[in-house]
């Protein structure tokens, strides 16, 4: 038996939660948080938090990792790449997407991914399912088997040809979210206007990077997302609307819920930190970098997406890291060309960037609360995707998944980060912390400057029902009050 009681001790910091901010020691063992408090006797390892925040590992709930794309393009991050980016950022647990191919079934994307990321993730991680082609097989029986088995959520598009569904299709798949207590997220944006603008710009000849952002004005978002909580309510199923850009697709989801309707949002770093501006104020072809849907707005839609951060709006902050190179020829530039803007994959990086930015910029620019900050990168996911309190939490019981903060100046650089994209949107912006110090499971990951930890230690999450639902089958409580004057119809 060893000789301490503790395998580490994270010593006098000042421990932040999603609910309160103290002083306390840490204790680890066997990977756990085993006890908190004061004047804890010696670890075997001690960490002096003294005069810093420790704050829960972050939880990524957004990101795409070696997700298949038409050839020639091609993510620039696996997930060796990916969780080392994340992890030396203060991510401890990402859950990217499993995404099923038209005419394959489910299960097979959820095998790939293992294969893809198995013996490879330096974090811990879960999957999300894209559920692109909705047969009666996988309604009736992959859904509710994969549900059981531990992959909880599922994203659904309503736009981008090769994944999105119709309202039909949307409804069966929100109605076995309900039915196995699953939640439903979804890429809110209208396809037939996307579609219909984007002929028109190129019929001008407009399809510099820019005209991305002109072929997805808020209208596009707002429509796609009032039809998607018509449909959850028909349903009588709560949804999470995925990367929300600005004002428009807000007031919607505000109307939502003063109306009694069960919807959560997310937003991502890019819609607080870039414009649309940055996709280009003319034609040269570097705002492809920026290219991503829905589109970076305006200044005053950055403030209210802040807003929304702040009083409760938004369940969830995540990167929505869609890493693709600038040069070369399977990002940015296809084949090696400048293409139209429709031909630009979608996606920014942003694994590595998504803690400290809201940290530096929301916490210590009096945005909003270290809890807040703590509920927004951690324990509202882990809650809303079944992996609370496991993970998102310091309490005991808790994996020992932690950040120590640095409060420090930086300024963000491509070359100090860990991905394997070429740029940083947020390449010369100052900040002021950083992780100085992640744990993993009680083991030392990230030590402020390089990646120490234990390589290919990342484990898979089997999630549980999300505890955003309501209480399952014997929920008795009223339907919600704008809901249809009779109780949603019960169907065998
Ligand atoms: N949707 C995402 O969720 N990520 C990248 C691009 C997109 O459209
Ligand atoms: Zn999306
Ligand atoms: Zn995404």
């Amino acid at each position: 038996m060893s000789a301490y009681t503790y395998d580490v001790v994270v010593r006098g910091g000042t421990v932040a939660t999603a609910s309160d901010v103290f002083v306390a020691d840490i204790g680890i063992r066997d990977g756990k948080i085993v006890q908190l408090g004061l004047d804890l006797m010696p670890g075997r390892r001690e960490v002096d938090a003294s005069g810093r925040v420790v704050t829960p590992g972050g939880v990524d709930a957004h990101c795409h990792l070696d997700q298949p794309s038409p050839p020639p393009v091609r993510m620039a991050d696996d997930f060796d790449s990916g969780t080392l980016s994340a992890v030396c950022g203060g991510t401890t647990t990402v859950i990217p997407f499993a995404a099923q191919q038209k005419g394959a079934s489910l299960e097979a994307a959820v095998q790939d991914y293992h294969q893809r990321a198995d013996g490879k993730a330096h974090v811990d991680y879960a999957f999300h399912l894209i559920v692109s082609d909705p047969t009666d097989t996988v309604l009736t029986n992959e859904l509710p088997d994969l549900i059981q088995r531990g992959y909880t959520s599922f994203k659904v598009y309503m736009t981008y040809d090769d994944l999105k569904l119709d309202d039909g299709q949307i409804l069966d798949v929100l109605d076995i979210a309900k039915r196995h207590g699953a939640i439903a997220m979804v890429h809110a944006e209208n396809s037939d206007c996307i579609e219909w603008l984007t002929k028109r710009l190129e019929a001008s000849g407009m399809t510099a990077p820019r005209f991305h952002a002109h072929s997805r004005p808020m209208l596009v978002e707002r429509e796609a997302t009032h039809r998607a909580m018509a449909l959850s309510e028909l349903i009588d199923v709560p949804i999470l609307i995925v990367h929300v850009s600005g004002r428009e697709a807000i007031e919607q989801i505000r109307w939502g819920r003063a109306h009694g309707l069960n919807i959560f949002a997310e937003t991502c770093p890019q819609y607080l930190f870039l414009t649309a501006e940055d996709l280009g104020i003319d034609d040269s072809y570097v705002g492809a970098k920026c290219v991503c849907s829905p589109p970076p707005r305006d200044k005053a839609n950055q403030q209210v997406i802040w807003d929304g951060l702040k009083d409760g709006l938004f369940t969830v902050f995540s990167s929505d890291h869609a890493p693709y190179k600038f040069d070369g020829s399977e990002g940015k530039h296809p084949n090696g060309q400048q293409v139209a803007f429709r031909h630009i994959p979608n996606g920014i990086p942003g694994i590595e960037t998504r803690m400290a930015l809201l940290y530096s910029e929301g916490v210590l620019s009096g945005r909003i609360s270290l809890e807040k900050f703590v509920e927004l990168t951690a324990t509202g996911p882990a809650k809303t995707y079944g992996l609370h309190p496991r993970k998102g939490a310091i309490c005991i019981g808790a994996d020992a998944d932690l950040v120590i903060w640095d409060e420090r100046d930086l300024v963000i650089t491509n070359s100090a980060l860990h991905h394997q994209v070429d740029y940083t949107p947020y390449e010369g912006m100052k900040l002021k912390a950083w992780p100085g110090c992640t744990l993993l499971r009680g083991e030392l990951m990230w030590d402020g400057k390089s990646f120490v930890g234990p390589r290919h230690g990342g484990q898979f999450l089997p999630a549980g029902r999300p505890s955003i639902l309501p209480r399952a089958a014997r929920d008795t409580s009223p339907a919600h009050p704008h809901s249809l004057s009779t109780k949603p119809l019960e169907f065998p």
